[in-house]
């Protein structure tokens, strides 16, 4: 039975990716942190097969332990502080954890491995926010990184980090450069949920508005259970590599909210919507379009869930959230 060793657990990807290996078979092993994980609990009621682990990214021997203690064959490395608008005011947190984590957890694998630093996969989430100020449209692998935040800039230093490891020891070390990826589980804090949420209980009369940022930004949005899948088939591959995982579509926020809106019935959605600078951000990512064909053509990988279908599942799901006094 193969063991794997998830940090990031209790996120949206590390649910998803915990489901996808028990059904391959896997033993999965989750690192959580805190003394009292608010969010155990759902870990523990959706995944009751993940054994968890305590430790933290920024704890190099809580690390060694957990490691010790599941002996996984692969490593999936998705802890992180993700929320951009955050990393700014949190900036030293940020970099701790997103950046100095990844050279944490890499040491660790590599001296968990010993004489065989091949013998442990693993795979570090990048991010398209490495991107940031574009400089070829559509992103791929050998597009130049020109991060816009401090947590874009963490994210390009855990990227190369790991590069450096499979570089330097050998290790099978690969990097997904994912597009952003949404679903029902996704954070309250990020966009696409944000919206859902308020189109959910503005549908249903408990809601009066959403107070919103720049709504001319584009994204790449894709589906957390396909991409998951991705990262598996990265780490299954005989050589590790860096991959692109994205729709090749992008679209605005204005396009989200036309399609969260008109799907409960709401034709206009300016009314609903005002714009607040509390939630524009110091420098803003534009525009992101991934190309992912090489994952397409080495990893066999395509999306399956197409932007409207995304959004309408979200709003869906909250609406049904919201009906069952949830
Ligand atoms: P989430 O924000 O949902 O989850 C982040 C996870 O990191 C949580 O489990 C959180 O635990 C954990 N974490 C935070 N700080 C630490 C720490 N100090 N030590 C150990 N774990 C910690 O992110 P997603 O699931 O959306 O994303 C997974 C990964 O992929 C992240 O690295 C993210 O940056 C990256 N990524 C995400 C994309 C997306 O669109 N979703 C796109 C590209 C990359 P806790 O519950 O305790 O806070
Ligand atoms: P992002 O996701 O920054 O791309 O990072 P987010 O959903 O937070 O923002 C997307 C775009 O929407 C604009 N926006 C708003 N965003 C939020 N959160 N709240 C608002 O009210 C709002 N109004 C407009 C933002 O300015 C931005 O342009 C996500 C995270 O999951 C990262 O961890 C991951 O690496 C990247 O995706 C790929």
């Amino acid at each position: 039975m193969t063991r794997a060793l998830i940090t990031g657990i209790t996120g949206q990807d590390g649910l998803y990716l915990a489901e996808l290996l028990l059904k391959k078979g896997y033993e999965v092993h989750g690192l959580i942190r805190g003394q009292n994980n608010p969010r155990r609990e759902l870990v523990e009621k959706l995944v009751p097969e993940v054994h968890l682990h305590n430790g933290d990214l920024t704890d190099l021997s809580s690390l060694m332990r957990a490691l010790r203690e599941s002996d996984p064959q692969e490593v999936y490395n998705l802890g992180a502080v993700s929320f951009v608008a955050f990393s700014w005011e949190n900036a030293f947190v940020t970099s701790d954890v997103t950046a100095l984590g990844v050279l944490n957890i890499l040491e660790a694998v590599r001296l968990h491995a010993g004489d065989d630093p091949g013998s442990i996969r693993f795979y570090q989430a990048s991010s398209s926010e490495m991107f940031g100020k574009v400089h070829e449209v559509p992103q791929k692998e050998s597009t130049l990184l020109w991060p816009r935040s401090p947590y874009g800039v963490s994210k390009v230093y855990g990227h190369y980090m790991t590069i450096n490891y499979r570089e330097s020891y050998g290790m099978h070390a690969s990097s997904g450069i994912l597009f952003n990826h949404e679903s029902p589980r996704r954070g309250e804090e990020f966009v696409t949920r944000k919206v859902s949420k308020a189109v959910a209980a503005i549908k249903l009369g408990r809601q009066k508005e959403i107070v919103m940022g720049n709504l001319d930004a584009r994204r790449d949005w894709g589906f957390a259970g396909d991409y998951v899948e991705a990262m598996w088939r990265m780490l299954q591959q005989d050589e590790a590599d860096d991959y692109v995982i994205s729709t090749g579509e992008t679209h605005s926020i204005e396009e989200l909210l036309d399609v969260a809106f008109t799907h409960v019935g709401i034709d206009d959605w300016r009314p609903y919507v005002r714009q607040d600078p509390r939630f524009m951000r110091p420098a803003e990512v534009d525009l992101l379009i991934g190309d992912s064909t090489k994952a397409r053509e080495v990893l066999d990988w395509k999306p399956t869930v197409a932007f409207p279908d995304l959004v309408k599942m979200m709003v869906d799901s909250d609406l049904a959230a919201l009906q069952s006094g949830w």
